[in-house]
């Protein structure tokens, strides 16, 4: 009984339905073959909690330097048509600004060189297209849950939604993540390709990396991160601009 109960505080709110059971049955169900296979040793149910409550804050596999894909090809927008962007090409992005806005304490306009001073993360992942196609690169930036702890979340906030700079078929590109993906460790705002400054195709001069998730929600060409509380005024309210146009799934775990 005892152990029941620490089990199910274990667990805590997050598999409510599980630890129901348990404790509607205590003793009696760890008799039956269903419950001792259910409850099974702490480590199992340490394991089986992992999975459920903490499957998503999983690392993504991280490759080796000999797996990098000689090219890694750009998809979607490969440039962006506007002479702002054009002018800021030029001059190396020197004045590029990403704005972090909406429901945060703290606005902010990082510089190319703010967001490089910060704490760095370098990260070898596969990149993997919905259209069938799979890259390996080594991307490096500040993790974006620093750059949220800087701004300081307001309690509404519940998705962060990304800003881009280029326009498909008139309308502008945009992301968002939930706070899960938002402040998973992989999740980093890249300046760097391979060691190199981001290719203008691959989303010069920042772009986000959401590595759990399928190439699409690597939103490119960043101008802005907004905390909001929901996604239902954003865009046509489903997201994103693919979730918008078709059946592509908000969350797109991998
Ligand atoms: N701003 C913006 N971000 C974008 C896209 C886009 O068209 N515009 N395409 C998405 C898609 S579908 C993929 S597969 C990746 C492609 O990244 P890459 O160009 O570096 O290969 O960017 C994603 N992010
Ligand atoms: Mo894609």
């Amino acid at each position: 009984m005892n152990r029941s109960i620490k089990r199910r505080s274990f667990l805590g709110g997050i598999m409510a339905g599980a630890g129901a059971l348990v404790l509607s049955g205590c003793a009696k169900v760890a008799e039956t073959r269903i419950g001792a296979s259910l409850i099974g040793s702490a480590d199992d149910w340490h394991k089986r909690a992992h999975r459920l409550a903490g499957g998503r804050a999983a690392l993504a596999r991280e490759f080796d330097k000999s797996d990098l894909s000689p090219f890694f090809r750009g998809n979607g927008s490969t440039d962006v048509d506007t002479d702002a962007y054009r002018a800021a090409a030029e001059e190396g992005f020197a004045n590029w600004k990403l704005r972090v806005s909406g429901l945060v304490e703290q606005e902010l306009s990082l510089s190319l060189d703010d967001l490089r001073a910060l704490p760095q993360r370098t990260q070898i992942t596969r990149h993997d297209c919905v259209e069938g196609w799979s890259a390996i690169g080594e991307w490096t930036g500040p993790q974006l849950s620093r750059i949220l702890e800087m701004a300081r979340l307001k309690p509404e906030a519940n998705y962060i939604v990304f800003r881009c700079a280029d326009t498909l078929s008139g309308s502008r590109y945009y992301e968002s993540v939930d706070m899960v993906d938002a402040f998973h460790p992989q999740t980093v705002i890249a300046h760097s390709l391979n060691g190199e400054p981001l290719p203008v195709q691959n989303g010069a001069p920042l772009r986000v990396r959401i590595e759990r998730q399928l190439g699409y929600k690597h939103a490119k060409y960043l101008t802005g991160i907004e905390a909001v509380a929901s996604l239902d005024d954003i865009g046509d309210g489903k997201g994103g601009y693919w979730e918008d146009r078709s059946g592509y799934q908000w969350y797109a775990g991998i």
